[in-house]
Parts: C-alpha cells; sequence; structure tokens
C-alpha cells in the first residue's frame, strides 16, 4: 500500500478541537496555517500528562520526576532528530525559526566574517531571515547581496554563479516562501554554494512543515523550523547543524546548564548540543513537538505532501477563475507549496480578510514578514490562503464563496 494511502482527512480533522467551533453563525474555515497550526487532541494531552506527572527540571536534580522530565525532553529530541533524518547531538532547541537563526548569525556569524565578506540571501526571505543577517552585516563589515525573484515568485538561479563570489561565506535561504509558495531547488542551491566554499542556511520554517526532510540529502550545513506551524505548541523549535560547525561555534546564550566548568574569569562550555541551551528550556514545548512529529510521522510526511498537493489543484482552480483576481507565486504546482497569496481587484487585502473573517473564513492579509517580496511585486500587501493536512475541498468552496462576496461588496 502507497504510505498514507489510507489518509483520512475527516478522521484526521476530529482529531483537531479547534477546527470544530463556530466563529459568529459560520462554522470556522481555518487557512492562516503558514501563521500557526492547530494542535492534535496527541499533542494537547502529552502536554497535560507532562505538566499533570513528570513537571520538573531538567539534567539536574537526581529525583524520580527530574529522571523523567529529562528523559521525555532528550527522547523528543531523538523523535525530532529521526524526522529530520539528523543525529541528536546536532538538534539544538531554540524558540523558533527566528531564535535559531539568530542563534547562527551571532555564534557563527561573528566569530567568521571579516569586512568586505558577502551574505548571499534571496529577495524572498522572511524577515527573521534577513533582519539577523542585516546586524551581523553591520557589526562585522559583512556586504549583503541578493539573488532576485522571476515573475512567477521563482528564484532566478541564472544569476547565482554571478553572486557567488571567493569573498561568499554563506547563503541563506528558504526552502518554502511563506508569502509565494514558492519550493526552492535547495540541492541545486547547495551544490553551486558548496562549489563557491560558502555554507548554506536552509530556512525551513515552511518545509519541514509540509514536506519530507532528510538534512542529509538536502546536503545544507544549518536547518530550521518552528514547531508551532506542524502541530507543535508555540515558543519551541530547532536549530539543526553539521556537527563540525557546531563543536567550533562559540555559544549564543550564557548561562546555566551550557556550561563544563566556571572560573572566576573564564567557563568552559558544555557539549553540543547543550552548549546551546542556556537557561531553562521550554521543557514541556520540546516534549509537545515530540508528540506532534509521533502524530506526522503516523500519518506519513509523504501522504500529507501528496493530500496537499491534491488540495493545491483544486484549490488553484477554483481560485484562478474568480474575476480580477492576481495570484502571486509560481503557476506550476510542482514548485508550490499549500500557500496561495492574492489580490482580488481594488480589494485592500485587509477588506478581502475581514470579509472573509464575517463568512467564517481565517486568512492573513498584509506583507506577511516579507516586505521585499511586496516591493517585487509591487504591491503593498496581499491576502493569503495556506492549507493543511486537515483542510478539504469543502474549505477551497468556502474560501471561493467568501471571495465571490468581496467580489460583490467591491464590484
Ligand atoms: N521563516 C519563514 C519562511 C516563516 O514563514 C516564518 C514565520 C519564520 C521564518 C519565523 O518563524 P517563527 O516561528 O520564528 O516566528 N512565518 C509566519 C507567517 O507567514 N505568518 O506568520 C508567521
Amino acid at each position: 500500500m502507497t504510505p498514507g494511502a489510507d489518509f483520512d482527512v475527516e478522521a484526521i480533522r476530529a482529531d483537531f478541537p479547534a477546527l470544530n467551533q463556530a466563529v459568529g453563525d459560520k462554522s470556522l474555515v481555518y487557512l492562516d496555517n503558514a501563521a500557526t497550526s492547530q494542535k492534535p487532541r496527541a499533542v494537547l494531552q502529552v502536554l497535560d500528562a507532562y505538566y499533570e506527572r513528570d513537571n520538573a527540571n531538567v539534567h539536574r536534580g537526581i529525583h524520580e520526576l527530574s529522571r523523567r522530565a529529562t528523559e521525555a525532553y532528550e527522547d523528543a529530541r531523538r523523535k525530532v532528530a529521526a524526522f529530520i533524518g539528523a543525529d541528536p547531538s546536532e538538534v539544538i532547541w531554540t524558540r523558533g525559526t527566528t531564535e535559531a537563526i539568530n542563534l547562527v548569525a551571532w555564534a557563527w556569524g561573528m566569530e567568521n566574517l571579516d569586512e568586505g565578506d558577502e551574505i548571499l540571501l534571496t529577495e524572498m526571505e522572511h524577515h527573521s531571515n534577513l533582519v539577523p543577517w542585516q546586524l551581523l552585516a553591520r557589526r562585522t563589515g559583512a556586504v549583503l547581496r541578493y539573488l532576485e525573484l522571476d515573475d512567477q515568485g521563482r528564484l532566478m538561479l541564472d544569476g547565482l554563479d554571478d553572486l557567488l563570489t571567493d569573498r561568499t561565506r554563506l547563503v541563506a535561504v528558504s526552502h518554502v516562501s511563506n508569502a509565494l509558495g514558492t519550493i526552492n531547488p535547495v540541492q541545486e542551491i547547495v551544490a553551486a554554494a558548496k562549489a563557491a566554499g560558502a555554507i548554506v542556511l536552509v530556512d525551513g520554517a515552511q518545509g519541514a512543515v509540509h514536506l519530507p526532510v532528510d538534512v542529509g540529502e538536502l546536503g545544507a550545513d544549518f536547518y530550521c523550523f518552528s514547531g508551532h506551524k506542524m502541530c507543535g505548541p508555540t515558543g519551541i523549535g530547532v536549530l539543526w547543524g553539521r556537527a563540525e560547525l557546531l563543536e567550533a561555534m562559540e555559544p549564543f546564550q550564557g548561562g546555566g546548564e551550557m556550561i563544563e566548568f566556571v572560573h572566576r574569569d573564564h567557563s568552559t562550555w558544555a557539549r553540543v548540543p547543550h552548549k546551546f541551551e542556556a537557561g531553562t528550556p521550554n521543557i514541556a514545548g520540546a516534549v509537545g513537538l515530540g508528540a506532534a512529529v509521533d502524530y506526522l510521522r503516523e500519518l506519513s510526511m509523504p501522504a500529507v505532501a501528496r493530500h496537499e498537493r491534491e488540495l493545491m489543484a483544486y484549490a488553484m482552480d477554483r481560485v484562478r477563475d474568480i474575476d480580477g483576481i492576481r495570484i502571486f507565486g509560481p503557476e506550476s504546482l510542482e514548485d508550490r507549496s499549500a500557500v496561495i497569496s492574492f489580490t482580488l481587484g481594488d480589494a485592500h487585502p485587509h477588506d478581502i480578510s475581514t470579509i472573509l473573517d464575517a463568512e467564517g473564513v481565517a486568512v492573513r492579509a498584509g506583507h506577511h514578514c516579507a516586505q521585499l517580496v511586496m516591493k517585487r511585486y509591487d504591491v503593498a500587501a496581499t491576502a493569503r490562503a495556506s492549507f493543511y493536512l486537515y483542510n478539504t475541498p469543502d474549505d477551497v468552496d468556502r474560501l471561493v464563496d467568501g471571495l465571490q462576496v468581496v467580489q460583490s461588496i467591491f464590484g
């Protein structure tokens, strides 16, 4: 049987209590998944059970609860590592993608960049994969360069060879764009970057959520993602890094748990990954993300990806037919993840989203923390419907009905 051939979306929806509610007098259609996903009962129960039975600080007390909390915390690390084909010692818990990127920018960047060194970014990055590099460039004198976008929201890889120079130290690129839905050919970018002697950080905030990820296959040096977009709790995320880079890096923050010995004037560091986990971590969050990963593995990520691809084929067909709609991002479904970013005639995206909200349909409007994307396509904002494993063709129909209401109001 193909993995997940029995993908039963109605049964899956029943696992997510938040999906089963009314907004005003309409049943909720949740299409703001790129911002954050809803959580299955399996994750909520694990969080409750952790706090009800095992709550203690980790790696400290020699008592039963501390042992259990530590075991649960480290067990979650092993689960998340297996989910992305990594070794657990290379998996660092962070607050999310944003903190993971900042960790690399400071702990790797401050040690490895000199004035005139180059960081290659792309026009499609989320602000959390831009601003940390800008801050770093300001401190080190490094220079930022940008891979540009074509009219269909794809990276113009023809320009890659010219942009990669003998000064390029790092390429930071998203796996999947949150504002356009574009799936980037990460392996191709990694190969070119490696040939130029640069390391590669992949912002996987919208990648590991929707696609099976094997960090070995991708070939990058760092991969980061957030638990809350993939059925897990908020406040927990992951930085995966290559062991040799992590070993060579300075700590990001100082404090408890990240040291080996502390002297009056200096300290030595705990082993990786603990070197990068100063202070009491988000233990419950990690345990909850472990449960989320269990849930996703049970469904199987290839099956999730297939469900979303089928749903997107239907959604694009229906939405494309709406008069006055402008859809951003790739036309080819092969290159597009579960995002439809659009404008509709002269209606402001905030008005679109307000009208949809009154119809029970939750979408996001704004710049999606990707102002360079908005600038590239000369718009202030877009409306964005983003789908996940529990969305259905009915949800698409409700979106389209809602957009017809927008049209009837704006003419
Ligand atoms: N990178 C990408 C590609 C993202 O989509 C996001 C969040 C982040 C980084 C930051 O993740 P965080 O968990 O650290 O905040 N994207 C969105 C979004 O599209 N709407 O709300 C948050």
